[in-house]
């Protein structure tokens, strides 16, 4: 197969209505944090058990199309030899891979910061291809304040995602674009619209100088949220409606699909808003889907805590949250059924 059609097809298995992306890429001590909030200690062993657990939940592909991985879970077999990738692949899930080597401060724009992890890329991304991923995510960070992100910090992450996302497509991987700007703060929405609106629009300029084709990536942006420190909270609907704007203001209908990360939400509020953008969205060109962490992990941690004993009842959990988040990719969502 050659590239372009290689992208075509990973597109294709990855951009289904009624179904998302499951993200289980925390680096090292992201995943030591996750953890240690259930009294776990964050071994090889115990990683390799719990996204074994994961991609093992019967009939999870019904509303997971995609995972991410983070490196090592590439080389992880399951207690019966299943190599992960394998494993998904049979559940008709796409493997892919976080690639970055996370973020440093950005020299010349205090509290600002940039993405590593570009040198040596192509080809970790043809080892990777090798052992079975066939797309990659990567991430830059973006803070909130009076003063940031500066411009320099907007132009200089744009440019990196856009880098990375042209050496992805050269080697037949889908790139997923994901600018993070983070809910910390007191910030207004309409702030946290002001500074998506911007960070996306230099991120696609960048992607078009860059040749990025388009129809053969994926967006994982924020929703637009107010901080989590500011004293009013705004409604599903208040949220829907000034990310539908941001996006058709900044996105190009050439995207085929914009699955949102969930960045701290509680897994109702992140379902709740996916399905609120969806219900409004009319006819927007996008699929409006999921690519959540947290929002889909976290009661199947805390339901699991490390232990054998509660597999079952911790594969219910996310195959309960993968059904409400694909309910809500098709604007089906009601709360009640969080009680079902
Ligand atoms: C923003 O983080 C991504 C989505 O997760 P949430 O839905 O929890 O916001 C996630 O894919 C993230 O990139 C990975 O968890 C890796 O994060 P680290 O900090 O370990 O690089």
């Amino acid at each position: 197969m050659n590239t372009h059609n290689e992208l075509q097809s990973t597109i294709a298995d990855l951009v289904v209505k009624g179904k998302g992306i499951l993200a289980a890429d925390e680096s090292a001590p992201t995943i030591a944090k996750r953890f240690k909030a259930v009294n776990l200690e964050s071994t090889e062993e115990n990683r390799r058990a719990y996204r074994s657990m994961l991609l093992e939940t019967p009939n999870i592909g019904d509303y997971i199309s995609g995972v991410i991985l983070f490196e090592e879970s590439l080389t992880h077999t399951t207690d019966n030899g299943i190599p992960l990738p394998q494993l998904a692949a049979q559940q008709g899930i796409v493997a892919g891979i976080k690639v970055d080597k996370g973020f440093l401060p950005l020299a010349g724009a205090a509290g600002d910061n940039i993405t590593q992890g570009l040198d040596g890329l192509a080809e970790r991304l043809l080892l990777y291809k090798e052992q079975g991923a066939r797309f990659a995510k990567w991430r830059e960070v973006y803070a909130i304040s009076p003063t940031n992100p500066t411009c320099l910090g907007i132009e200089a992450n744009a440019e990196t995602l856009a880098r990375y996302a042209a050496i992805c497509q050269s080697v037949g991987m889908v790139p997923i674009v994901e600018p993070e700007v983070l809910l910390d703060g007191s910030h207004s929405i309409d702030r946290c619209y002001e500074v998506i609106e911007a960070v996306q629009h230099a991120v696609f300029h960048a992607l078009y100088r860059h040749g990025v084709i388009f129809e053969t990536m994926l967006l994982k942006p924020s929703m637009v949220i107010q901080g989590k420190d500011h004293p009013m909270k705004a409604t599903p609907e208040e949220i829907a409606e000034k990310t539908l704007k941001e996006l058709r203001r900044t996105v190009p209908a050439a995207v085929p699909s914009i699955n949102f990360l969930s960045g701290g939400q509680t897994p109702a509020e992140a379902t709740a808003n996916l399905n609120a953008i969806n219900s409004m969205a009319g006819n927007a060109p996008w699929l409006l889907s999921f690519s959540y962490a947290r929002a889909l992990q976290e009661p199947v941690l805390q339901s699991w805590a490390g232990k054998a004993e509660n597999v079952t009842a911790a594969q219910a959990e996310l195959y309960k949250r993968a059904k409400l988040n694909g309910a809500a990719q098709l604007g089906q969502y009601s709360s009640d059924m969080e009680n079902n």
